[in-house]
């Protein structure tokens, strides 16, 4: 009877780890055992017992090995030029979430999704939106290797779909390009490659100065107190913004909700959002 349950808590436990890539054994003695409903491998003396780790991938040679890929993190900081004209602070104002006008889907590529209890946040940890976060080839920034949905808050950071927590993506230490995009303002890109590892959560500002983006000051807008934030008016999501998106604006004025012609995100599409900020960008456009 002892036997059958050492047996069957192998079982489960090796049932646990989901994210196991690889699983090989070295012992000196073992063999496979099996009926019709299961099957199990044991093996009896094996000595070496150290975890490696080389910071990308962590190696547990224990009686079953498993290779387990780490994931690097990071925690973007970007502040969108809209909200923060609504707020007239250094707080984004946050109308879409408090007029329960936010998806709990993303509206890019991945349509990652969060729970609505997410949104519940106030003060400078409330959602604002959600942005689409790209790590680029450090020998080549236009070579996106990973991208993802994450939520953005009030007071500047992006945080993954628990609404709290650092991004993380399935891929090895190294140095990458960071891109952040948003709806219907110009993305910015890193002005370097920025170090990112599995170790520690690297903080990756890129509103903080008029240098931090690609670009320079033509990539942000100085909104004073040190915030140079992500240009709006990009209603058609072309990475330039023209006549064209103030057109489309104008067809849509009068409407709520959650839509790009609200440029200033208050939740509304007004002459405002035309005449304070996306007539005074024509012009601009994403510098990567
Ligand atoms: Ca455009
Ligand atoms: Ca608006």
């Amino acid at each position: 009877m002892r036997q059958y349950i050492f047996i069957t808590t192998l079982f489960i436990t090796s049932s646990l780890f989901s994210q196991t890539l690889e699983r090989s054994v070295i012992g000196s003695s073992g063999t496979t055992l099996s009926n019709a409903n299961a099957s199990i491998n044991f093996t009896v003396g094996e000595l070496v017992t150290t975890t490696e780790s080389n910071g990308t991938v962590t190696l547990n040679q224990g009686f079953h090995q498993e290779v387990i890929m780490l994931k690097i993190k990071l925690s973007p900081i970007t502040f969108l030029q809209g909200p923060l004209v609504t707020s007239g602070t250094t707080v984004m104002d946050d109308s879409l979430r408090s007029n329960s006008l936010l998806p709990t889907t993303s509206p890019y590529t991945d349509g990652l999704t969060c729970e609505t209890t997410v949104f519940d946040n106030t003060g400078s940890d409330a959602i604002i939106d959600w942005v689409w976060i790209t790590l680029r080839d450090k020998n080549d920034q236009t070579i996106v290797i990973a991208s993802q949905s994450a939520l953005l808050q009030a007071d500047g950071d992006i945080v993954a779909t628990d609404g709290a927590s650092a991004l993380e993506f399935d891929l090895p230490s190294d140095s990458y390009y960071v891109a952040i995009n948003h709806r219907n303002h110009l993305g910015i890109l890193s002005a370097a490659t920025i170090a990112l590892n599995s170790v520690n959560t690297t903080t990756v500002n890129l509103s903080d100065t008029s240098i931090a983006a690609f670009g320079g000051s033509n990539s942000t807008i100085d909104m004073g107190n040190g915030i140079f934030a992500m240009i709006s008016g990009d209603f058609d999501e072309n990475g330039q913004i023209q006549n064209t998106d103030a057109s489309s604006v104008i067809q849509l004025l009068g409407i709520s909700g959650y839509n790009n012609a609200d440029i200033d995100m208050n939740g509304q599409v007004q002459n405002l959002d035309i005449n304070s900020i996306l007539n005074t960008n024509i012009g601009k456009g994403e510098q990567f």
